[in-house]
C-alpha cells in the first residue's frame, strides 16, 4: 500500500494560508463517502495531498521559496475593492421598483416579512421563499427535467447533446424560461439586492450535481461582488437521500475567493485546477465553525444564494434517485461589470467578460430561432482594464493579496472513482 502524507495550510480563511504559513496535516474532502482510505493522522481538513517520496523535498523548497517572496515588501498591494452600489443606479427610485416592492411584499407576506426576508439574507446570505409559480410553468420545468434524465441518464447510449443538455434551454422550453422570468422571483430579488435581476443561465439537474464545495463567485464574478444570486427551485419534494444542496450560512462573510486568489491557474489549462479551488474551499469550510445545512424543499420552494455564499450538491445516499431541479443564476442591471474568474487568466491579461448585451439577446432575440439563440455566446474576451471597468473602479486583475501562481503547481489534486469535475 502507498502511503501518503497529507499537509494543511488552512486556518479559518483560506487567505491566512500566506500570512500565517501553517503546515499541518489534512483529512479528505468532498464526496467524503468515495474518498479511499487513509492511515494518516488528520487534523483539519486536506488542502493538499503528496506522495511521500517525491513532495517533501518539493514542498520543504516551495514554503521556503513562498515565505521569501512573502516577506518582500510591497509583493501585494492592497487594491480597495469598492463594493459600494454603484453611483450610477437609479433602479430604486423608478416605478418599477416600486411594483417590483409591492409584489415582493405579497410573495413574503407583507412590509415586516420583507425587512426580516433582507436582514436574513444579509445575515445568512441565503433565504428560502414560496413563489406563487403558475403549476403550469412548475410542470413545464419538471417535465423537461425528466427528459433530461431519460434522454442523459437512464439512457444506455446518451447523445451527444448530453455534454451541455441540462443547460441554458430556456432557449427551447417555455417552461425552463418562464420559471427563470417568473415575476415574484425577480421581485424578491430586487427587493434583496436592490438592483433589477435579469437570468443568464439555467441549469436543469435531474439528480444532484455533485459540485464540489464553490462559491458562485469563482463562476460568475459581479462588481460590486455580491451583485449575483442564485435561485435553486424544488421541482419535486426532495428526497434527503438524494444528495440536495448543501449549503454553510454565513459562509457569504468571508472573504470573496476565486482561484486566483490561491494563485491558481484558470480552469482550462488543466483538469485539475478548478478541482484544487474546491478542495481549498471545503478545508476551509470545515475548519470555519460554520455549520452545513442541507435544502430538503418542497415541491415549489426556491432556495435563493448570493454570489460567495458556499454550497454544493454532494453524492447521493441512493444513486440516481431523482432531485428534479431548476437552478437559474442572475445578475443586476447597473453593475460595474460581470466577468468569469475561473475561466480568466489574470496574470496574462485574458479576462473573460459577460456581455449583458449578448445575454439579453440570447434570452430575448426573436429574429432568430431556438437553435441559433442556444448557440449564441454570452461572452465578450477581453482585458484587466478595458471598455468593461468604468473609470476609477478596480478590476478583476486589482484583487489584493494574490498569491504567486507557482502554488498551483505545488497542490495536488487526487483523483477519487466516479469524480465529477464541474
Ligand atoms: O444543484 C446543485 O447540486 C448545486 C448547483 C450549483 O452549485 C449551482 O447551480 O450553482
Ligand atoms: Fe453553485
Amino acid at each position: 500500500m502507498i502511503r501518503s502524507y497529507f499537509f494543511v495550510a488552512t486556518p479559518a480563511d483560506p487567505q491566512m494560508i500566506f500570512s500565517k504559513r501553517v503546515v499541518q496535516v489534512f483529512t479528505p474532502r468532498c464526496p467524503r463517502e468515495t474518498m479511499p482510505e487513509t492511515n494518516s493522522k488528520t487534523y483539519g481538513s486536506r488542502l493538499f495531498h503528496v506522495k511521500r517520496v517525491t513532495s517533501v523535498f518539493v514542498v520543504f523548497i516551495t514554503f521556503k521559496l513562498l515565505s521569501l517572496l512573502l516577506s518582500l515588501p510591497g509583493i501585494f498591494n492592497e487594491v480597495t475593492q469598492n463594493d459600494a452600489p454603484p453611483t450610477h443606479s437609479e433602479f430604486i427610485r423608478s416605478g418599477d421598483y416600486k411594483s417590483m416592492m409591492k409584489r415582493a411584499k405579497d410573495v413574503v407576506g407583507g412590509t415586516k416579512e420583507l425587512d426580516i426576508l433582507r436582514r436574513n439574507f444579509e445575515r445568512n446570505g441565503f433565504v428560502i421563499v414560496k413563489p406563487r409559480f403558475p403549476e403550469g410553468v412548475l410542470e413545464g420545468a419538471k417535465e423537461f427535467t425528466e427528459k433530461v434524465y431519460t434522454t442523459c441518464i437512464s439512457n444506455p447510449k446518451p447523445p451527444k447533446e448530453c455534454v451541455n443538455f441540462h443547460q441554458d434551454r430556456y432557449t427551447h422550453n417555455d417552461g425552463v424560461k418562464s420559471l427563470a422570468l417568473d415575476a415574484d422571483v425577480l421581485a424578491v430579488l430586487a427587493a434583496l439586492n436592490g438592483f433589477k435581476p435579469y437570468p443568464f443561465q439555467t441549469l436543469n439537474y435531474p439528480t444532484t450535481s455533485k459540485a464540489c464545495t464553490h462559491s458562485d463567485y469563482v463562476h460568475f464574478a459581479p462588481h460590486p461582488r455580491h451583485l449575483m444570486c442564485g435561485v435553486w427551485v424544488a421541482l419535486q419534494d426532495i428526497d434527503p437521500r438524494s444528495g440536495p444542496v448543501f449549503y454553510y450560512p454565513g459562509s457569504h462573510r468571508k472573504d470573496f475567493y476565486s482561484m486566483q486568489d490561491f494563485g491558481l491557474q484558470p480552469r482550462q489549462h488543466h483538469p485539475h485546477n478548478y478541482p484544487k479551488y474546491q478542495d481549498i474551499m471545503e478545508a476551509s469550510m470545515n475548519i470555519s465553525g460554520l455549520k452545513r445545512h442541507t435544502a430538503i424543499l418542497k415541491k415549489g420552494e426556491a432556495l435563493i444564494w448570493t454570489s460567495n455564499l458556499v454550497h454544493g450538491g454532494p453524492p447521493p445516499e441512493v444513486e440516481r434517485l431523482r432531485r428534479l431541479s431548476q437552478v437559474s443564476h442572475y445578475f443586476f442591471e447597473g453593475a460595474d461589470y460581470n466577468w468569469a474568474p475561473v475561466m480568466s487568466d489574470v496574470t496574462e491579461d485574458k479576462i473573460i467578460y459577460y456581455s449583458e448585451e449578448q445575454v439579453k439577446r440570447k434570452w430575448h432575440a426573436t429574429d432568430v430561432n431556438a437553435d441559433e439563440r442556444f448557440a449564441m455566446s454570452k461572452f465578450r474576451e477581453g482585458h484587466c482594464h478595458d471598455s468593461s471597468v468604468p473609470q476609477g473602479i478596480a478590476g478583476p486583475c486589482d484583487l489584493p493579496n494574490r498569491p504567486p501562481r507557482v502554488f498551483s503547481e505545488i497542490l495536488v489534486h487526487e483523483n477519487f472513482d466516479g469524480e465529477v469535475v464541474m
